[in-house]
């Protein structure tokens, strides 16, 4: 790829939103890479976002990372430079990064899926780069395998390559946020960070389950079926994959070997009450990440019920209701 980037000491503003997949996506054939071993279908949410600025400044000695008014060092602060050299080469000025979430980081709110998907449209713009959607999400794979699907708005497949290049895989949309209006009702019942990252957990799941063959090999029929349960507006088709795949992909992490289990006992408790609700005949499915909280997938007319059962519990501390959401876009001034 031919890419000569231009540095641009005026600050540019990104804003990408967060997703929920709707089909799963856990474990890597590539940890090197960040290539998934199986792809993915989700929904881009409108009420979660980053907005993240880049600046490059020549009077800077080393990259700034600033994660909602705090510094941020380490790891973290490491793993944004070396997105910044992927992206435009490391003889670049240094970049100063500003991110600010509207929903708490590292929790199963899917942070770094915006946080990567944003960050990598700023810097496109901010040095010129003029990629198109596509390779932003070859970049943005790369930083978080769930942020190449929210340069997308609405609904978007992950596609997995046939190679190990990391050429094709990448998101493409499927439907856009006008296409069928659902809700994702999200139950938080702990805003501290988890306490086994994704990838770690991912990898373990990987190395250590005796299922994990299962898992990749059971995948495409759940895209193939969600892709279709799509096309054809079928929610009841939709809650049941989804739910199914969430359930699945927890199984797996819990038969890994030291077990891995992101629930806590408010995640159970709102789970039998959505399941509760299903039995009074309301159309709602739960789908969980890495992460404890409970995200309730529902239509617009039984959102205020849903949400009212969930704050009910006592575990339960905030319920969050998103629409389908735009792709990644330049907050322009
Ligand atoms: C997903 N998750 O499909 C799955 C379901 C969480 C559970 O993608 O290692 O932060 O950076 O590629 O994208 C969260 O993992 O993992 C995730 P890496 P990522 O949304």
């Amino acid at each position: 790829m031919n890419i000569n980037p231009q540095f641009n000491s005026k600050q540019v503003k990104a804003v990408a939103h967060a997703n929920i997949a709707l089909v799963k996506y856990w474990g890597k054939r590539s940890v090197e890479k960040n290539l998934p071993a199986v792809g993915s279908v989700s929904l881009t949410l409108d009420a979660l976002k980053t907005i993240t600025s880049v600046a490059f400044d020549e009077e800077l000695h080393s990259d700034v990372f600033i994660l909602n008014d705090d510094v941020v060092t380490g790891k973290q602060a490491d793993k944004i430079s070396a997105f910044a050299d992927l992206m435009v080469g490391t003889e670049r000025p240094k970049i100063r990064v500003e991110s600010d979430n509207n929903f708490p980081t590292g929790a199963g709110l899917a942070s770094s899926a915006s946080a990567f998907a944003a960050l990598a449209k700023a810097m496109n713009e901010a040095c010129s780069l003029g990629l198109d959607d596509k390779m932003l999400s070859i970049f943005a794979r790369q930083g978080s395998g769930s942020a190449a699907r929210s340069i997308f708005g609405g609904f978007a497949e992950m596609n997995l390559g046939d190679d190990d290049s990391g050429n094709g895989d990448y998101a493409h949309q499927l439907h856009d946020e006008n296409y069928w209006d659902i809700r994702l009702l999200a139950a938080v019942v702990s805003t501290g960070p988890k306490e086994i990252g994704s990838t770690e957990g991912m990898n373990r799941t990987a190395e250590t389950s005796p299922f994990y063959n299962a898992w990749v090999q059971s995948s495409p029929n759940d895209i193939k079926e969600m892709k279709a349960a799509l096309a054809h507006k079928d929610f009841e088709k939709l809650g049941t994959l989804a739910e199914h795949s969430a359930m699945k992909m927890h199984g797996l992490a819990l038969s890994a070997n030291p077990s891995i289990l992101y629930w806590q006992a408010a995640s159970l408790e709102s789970i039998q009450r959505v399941w509760g609700l299903r039995k009074q005949g309301l159309p709602a499915y739960i789908t969980m990440d890495a992460g404890p909280q409970v995200k309730v997938i529902t239509l617009p007319q039984y959102a205020n019920e849903v949400k009212n059962a969930l704050i009910e519990l006592p575990g339960v501390s905030n319920v969050i209701e998103a629409k389908p959401g735009p792709g990644a876009y330049i907050l322009k001034d």
